[in-house]
């Protein structure tokens, strides 16, 4: 494993193609500080240039996720929210989804507020049987922000997110799972291994098709209409179509073996 960066308050290592971003402050419940933010934007960055990271990880250590803004640096530093919100928060929401590799949020325990909004930016999120979701803002006087609601609403349906985002009471892994906003529930001694499991098939997967595959879903389920989506689909099957990992495709299922894909 190469450790990129061993720094409070975010762990960046490099495996086997899978960058795996953890955030750091579990004495605070891995809430978001600036450092910790500029760690994700750079992180992001890098999973963006560098070719050899195929699938990024974000994860916390200790009992939670990630609690969203550290309500205690917010307090001391009294920031405006439109400003915070357009140069921090969103910015990396925007990172996230306009990567064209696959992110996987390993939600190891609470997600509150931004945090649970990174979560749902992520393109999948496996969880542990200890993870409890909750919308947070309310219960701060908050509206939700860092795409929340934005994100819920297409995932659980307009009136289970408008409860949760009203309410703010908390969702834990089952029923979460049971509404389709979690791909994978887990024990939480088995989390690790099978979020590995899961990123490296990704990681193996032809990264072109998976980029591709991204860029549809986002059309899919966040903008454009039908129209425009069937043209885009046939905008990028073409692309797709004429890769080297398609060429490898299509000679496995005539060969009945299992594909070797390079990503080109
Ligand atoms: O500029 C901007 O601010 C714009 C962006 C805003 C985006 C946002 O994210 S706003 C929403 C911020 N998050 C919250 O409001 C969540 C606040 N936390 C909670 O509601 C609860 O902690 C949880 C329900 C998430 C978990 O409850 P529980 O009982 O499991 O843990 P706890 O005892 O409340 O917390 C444990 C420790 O973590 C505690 O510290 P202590 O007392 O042991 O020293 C607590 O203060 C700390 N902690 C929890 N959340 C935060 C936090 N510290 C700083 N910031 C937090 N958000």
């Amino acid at each position: 494993m190469s450790i990129i960066a061993q720094d409070n308050p975010l762990l960046v290592q490099k495996q086997d193609g899978i960058l795996r971003l953890t955030l750091n402050r579990p004495e605070a419940l891995n809430a978001f500080t600036r450092p910790m933010m500029e760690g994700l934007a750079v992180g992001f960055k890098d999973a963006a240039v560098d070719a050899s990271i195929r699938v990024v990880i974000l994860t916390g250590t200790g009992r939670a996720f990630c609690v969203g803004q550290d309500l205690k640096e917010h307090i001391s530093l009294k920031p405006s929210f439109l400003k915070d919100l357009r140069e921090r928060y969103n910015p990396l929401v925007l990172a996230i989804r306009n990567l064209e590799k696959p992110v996987v949020a390993v939600i190891n325990g609470v997600a509150a507020g931004a945090g649970m909004s990174l979560a749902l930016a992520c393109d999948f999120r496996i969880c542990s049987e200890s993870t409890s979701f909750h919308t947070a803002f309310v219960k701060i006087g908050l509206a939700p922000d860092s795409g929340n609601l934005f994100f819920l609403s297409r995932y659980v349906g307009a009136a289970r997110a408008l409860e949760l985002v009203m309410t703010g009471r908390p969702l834990l892994a089952k029923e979460a799972q049971e509404w389709g906003l979690v791909n994978r529930v887990v024990p939480p001694d088995q989390l690790e291994v099978e979020a590995t499991k899961f990123a490296k098939q990704l990681a193996d997967s032809p990264a072109v098709a998976l980029a591709l595959i991204k860029r549809m879903f986002n059309a899919t389920f966040f903008s454009k209409d039908m129209a425009s989506q069937l043209e885009m689909e046939a905008y990028l099957q073409e692309i797709v179509g004429r890769t080297k990992d398609h060429a490898e495709g299509l000679q496995t299922f005539l060969e009945k073996r299992q594909p070797r894909f390079t990503g080109q």
